[in-house]
C-alpha cells in the first residue's frame, strides 16, 4: 500500500466515519426481540471515540498486505472489547462517571441494568464478530478468539481493571507499569497480534511488532494518565483529577519527568518501528506520525 507522508487528524476522523457507520449497522443486524440494548449500543457509538485502535489495525493490516475485509473484521471486534470496557467502567461500582465524550454515559442516559447489559452484549459480540466472519479460516478463528479471550480476561483487561480499582497509591512505577500493560496495553497488544493470525511473519518481525503494541499501549495509557492530571476538562469531555488517590504516574512524576518517561517509551517505539519497516520510509513516517498523534492528543 502507499501511504501518504505523515499522518494527520483528518486521516481518523475520515475513516470514523465510515467505521462508526459500519459498526452501527452490524449492531442494527443482530436479531432480537428486544430493542433497548441495541438502542442503548448505538446510542453509545454515536457519542463518538476516537476509534485509535480500529485505526492502527487497518494502518497496519494494509502496510503488510492484509485483505480490507479481514481487517475491518478484527477492528469490529477489538472496538466492541474496547466500548464494552468503557460503558462498565464509567459504572458506579467501578469510576462512577456521569459523562464520557462530553454525553451522558450508558447508565446516566438510560439506567444501570441497561448498561450492564450493554456492555456484557459488545463483549458477546466481539466474539460473534469473529466467529461469524466471512473472512477469516476456521484455524484463524480460533486462534483469533483465543488472543482476544486472553487480552480481554485475567492476562488483560480484567486483571488490570482490577489492580486498578485496589492499587496502592504508593505502588512502585514498575506495578503500576503492569497494571497499565494489562488494564490498557493488552487491547493495543491484540490489535497487532491479530494481525498474526492471518500473515506470517519471521521471530524478528514478530517481536518488533510485540515492542510496537506494547509501547502504544504504554504511551496511549500515560498520555490519558496526564490529560486526568494536567487536562483541560471539556476538551478531555469528562472529569478530571480524579485519579489523584490512585496508582497513577502523573500523581507520581512530575510533569517535567511524566515527558520524559514518555520520550523513552516513544524512543523504544520508534526503534521498534524502524527496525521493523527497515528501508520503507514512506510507512515509518506514516506510522511515527501516527504515534505522535496518540502521544499529543488531548482528548
Ligand atoms: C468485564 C471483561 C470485563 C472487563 C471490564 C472495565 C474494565 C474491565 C476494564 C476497563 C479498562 C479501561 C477502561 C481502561 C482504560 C483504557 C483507556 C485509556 C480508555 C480510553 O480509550 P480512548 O481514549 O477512548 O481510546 P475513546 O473515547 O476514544 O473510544
Amino acid at each position: 500500500m502507499r501511504l501518504r507522508n505523515s499522518f494527520q487528524e483528518k486521516h481518523i476522523q475520515d475513516f470514523s466515519k465510515k467505521f462508526d457507520k459500519s459498526l452501527l449497522s452490524h449492531i442494527s443486524k443482530q436479531n432480537s426481540v428486544d430493542k433497548r440494548i441495541k438502542q442503548s449500543m448505538c446510542y453509545f457509538v454515536k457519542t463518538g471515540g476516537k476509534r485509535v485502535r480500529p485505526f492502527l489495525i487497518i494502518t497496519m493490516g494494509k502496510l503488510i498486505g492484509i485483505k480490507a475485509q479481514t481487517l475491518n473484521d478484527f477492528s469490529l471486534a477489538v472496538e466492541c472489547v474496547h466500548l464494552h470496557s468503557l460503558i462498565h467502567d464509567d459504572l458506579p461500582a467501578m469510576d462512577n462517571d456521569d459523562y464520557r465524550r462530553g454525553k451522558l454515559t450508558v447508565h446516566k442516559k438510560f439506567d444501570e441494568a441497561t448498561a450492564v447489559l450493554a456492555g456484557d452484549m459488545f463483549q458477546v459480540l466481539s466474539v460473534k464478530t469473529l466467529v461469524e466472519s466471512k473472512h477469516l479460516l476456521p484455524r484463524e478463528k480460533v486462534e483469533a478468539i483465543q488472543m482476544l479471550s486472553k487480552a480481554n480476561g485475567l492476562e488483560g483487561l480484567i486483571a488490570g481493571q482490577s489492580l486498578d480499582i485496589y492499587m496502592k497509591k504508593k505502588s512502585s512505577i514498575k506495578d503500576i507499569e503492569t497494571m497499565y500493560l494489562l488494564k490498557t496495553g493488552a487491547l493495543f497488544s491484540l490489535c497487532f497480534n491479530l494481525l498474526l493470525t492471518v500473515k506470517k511473519l519471521n521471530t524478528q518481525k514478530r517481536k518488533e511488532l510485540k515492542v510496537i503494541g506494547d509501547t502504544i499501549g504504554k504511551i496511549f495509557q500515560v498520555t490519558d494518565d496526564m490529560l486526568d492530571r494536567w487536562g483541560d476538562e471539556k476538551k478531555v469531555g469528562k472529569k478530571i483529577n480524579k485519579d489523584s488517590k490512585k496508582a497513577n504516574i502523573a500523581y507520581k512524576l512530575n510533569r517535567l519527568d511524566c515527558l520524559k518517561y514518555l520520550h523513552d517509551i516513544k524512543n523504544k517505539n520508534f526503534k521498534a518501528l524502524q527496525s521493523f519497516f527497515s528501508k520503507d520510509n514512506n510507512s515509518l513516517t506514516y506510522l511515527s506520525s501516527l504515534v505522535d498523534y496518540i502521544a499529543n492528543r488531548v482528548k
